[in-house]
């Protein structure tokens, strides 16, 4: 069988990672602006984004050096856009998912009028993508609200942040209604409870009760994106919007009954948010979750009624890595991945930021997310982070990339031969870029080099990994030699 002819390949970035010029053309601060940089993170740290307090953001505000602040910088893509997408075209390219910086055309989500320069910037990079063949796939919110939303409402905490997000949304489809087929809402919406600031503009330290917050963002999140999946039916005839999960395929430890319950509890909260999207409701056991732990949600019925109404087309997600359950916490060996904490499996390596490398995991996901949901998927973010060596001659000889990719490869095909509707796939990230969580530039994902160290110290010079070549290859054959 094999993958389909119009099989999407391709790679994705957010905004925030990569553009940089954090202030130029009338661009306002985004929470992901006054992210620092952390040289070292320990596990335990990640279980809330420790640092995040309205004071350390008001300093960040005055601060305009951008040696800590790397997603200021980002690998200045903004002004390198052409060059880049000449490389992804360069590799064969069907497609680019891409962020939309809110901050470009609201600078601070309130204006009355959208900022004329930003929405030129955008229009621009989309005919460039065009002319090279590369089909947009575009995120309209990934990590990057602006922070006057969150400084004054708490972020998603506060039901007027829907409107503000509705109108930049509709306003993108005005703009790029002939330019941009599919549109995800809300990159790893599930991610609110795990870094409530950079995910739903949430500052933890403004709030009592954190984890009703959380979810009433969530619930707001939800709502937003149903209006905007309206929307953009109705603005774009024949568009296409998906919903985007962070799958984190979770094992149980081992067969002990209470083990294997611990194991479905992690996978149904990790699984509710896409599907309150696809279904157009909440199931039944997390509405009971959150009677028990006290959590009451302001949820109209016009709210439940514009869920049910507006599913989305297709489910995307990110695969990075499994994580292990057990009903006991000190049973499991603790490890890391997209800043949530899990058990570390011992069949499975780890990568140098002890993300678990699972090809097999990615399998169970596509498998998984198909036989639930019944809908065309895609991967749209999967990658190695690890540390490159530029050599001498500006090589850089990443072998353990290659092989990382051609095993999950392989498993993603198994999928597709297993019946899986899979429309495509977008490696994280086709270009080296700043780190979401640590905000590093060392743990580097692309199939292209980028020469800039973690303070921002650097040509900025592109280069070519062997990875390239080889992705190159995969995408001319469709999957054949990999
Ligand atoms: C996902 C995010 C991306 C990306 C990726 C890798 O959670 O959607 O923005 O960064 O993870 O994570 P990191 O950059 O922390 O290594």
């Amino acid at each position: 069988m094999g993958l389909r002819k119009d099989f999407l390949w391709g790679g994705a970035i957010a905004a925030n990672q990569v553009e940089g010029a954090w202030d130029t053309d009338g661009k306002g601060l985004s929470v992901a602006d006054v992210a620092t940089y952390k040289p070292n993170v320990d596990v335990k740290d990640y279980r809330k984004q420790v640092g995040v307090t309205m004071s350390g953001i008001e300093q960040a505000i005055q601060d305009t050096d951008t040696k800590y602040y790397p997603k200021r910088r980002g690998i200045d893509f903004y002004h390198r856009y052409p060059e880049d997408l000449e490389l992804f075209h360069e590799m064969g390219f069907k497609t680019l998912r891409l962020s939309i910086a809110w901050t470009r055309i609201f600078p601070t989500g309130e204006e009355s009028e959208p900022n004329q320069a930003g929405l030129d910037y955008y229009k621009a990079m989309f005919n460039k993508m065009h002319k090279l063949g590369i089909e947009p796939i575009v995120t309209l919110s990934h990590y990057e609200m602006p922070l006057a939303l969150a400084t004054k409402y708490n972020g998603w905490e506060d039901r007027k942040v829907i409107d503000l997000f509705v109108r930049f949304c509709k306003t993108c489809f005005v703009a790029y209604k002939d330019d941009v087929k599919y549109w995800l809402t809300f990159n790893e919406i599930d991610s609110v409870t795990r870094h409530p600031f950079t995910s739903a503009g949430i500052i933890p330290d403004q709030t009592d009760n954190l984890l009703q917050v959380e979810y009433q963002a969530f619930h707001h999140q939800f709502v937003a994106s149903a209006m905007v999946t309206k929307a953009c039916h109705e603005i774009i005839p024949g568009s296409q919007v998906g919903c985007m999960l962070t799958k984190l395929t979770d094992y149980p430890n081992s067969s002990d009954p209470r083990d294997v319950l611990a194991s479905f509890n992690e996978n149904t909260m990790n699984y509710f948010p896409a599907d309150v999207q696809v279904f157009g409701e909440y199931p039944a056991l997390v509405l009971n979750y959150f009677k028990k732990q006290k959590i009451h949600i302001d949820m109209t019925s016009a709210d439940l009624d514009i869920l049910k109404k507006n599913t989305v087309d297709f489910v995307t997600f990110s695969y990075y890595m499994s994580l292990v359950s057990s009903y006991d916490e000190n049973n499991l060996t603790l490890t890391t991945g997209n800043t949530i904490v899990g058990g570390k499996n011992p069949h499975l390596p780890v990568t140098e930021w002890g993300w678990t490398v699972d090809p097999v995991g990615l399998r169970i996901s596509l498998l998984q997310l198909y036989d639930r949901y019944h809908k065309p998927l895609m991967i749209v973010e999967n990658g190695m982070g690890a540390k490159d060596e530029l050599t001498a001659d500006h090589q850089i000889h990443d072998d353990y990339r290659i092989k990382y990719f051609r095993t999950h490869f392989k498993e993603m095909i198994k999928a597709v031969d297993a019946g899986v509707d899979l429309l495509g796939y977008t490696s994280w990230a086709p270009i080296d870029l700043v780190s979401a969580s640590t905000s590093q530039m060392s743990k580097r994902y692309g199939f292209i080099y980028v020469d800039e160290d973690d303070l921002g110290n650097g040509s900025l010079k592109r280069y070519r990994k062997d990875s390239f070549a080889w992705y190159q290859k995969v995408i001319k054959t469709n999957g054949i030699d990999l």
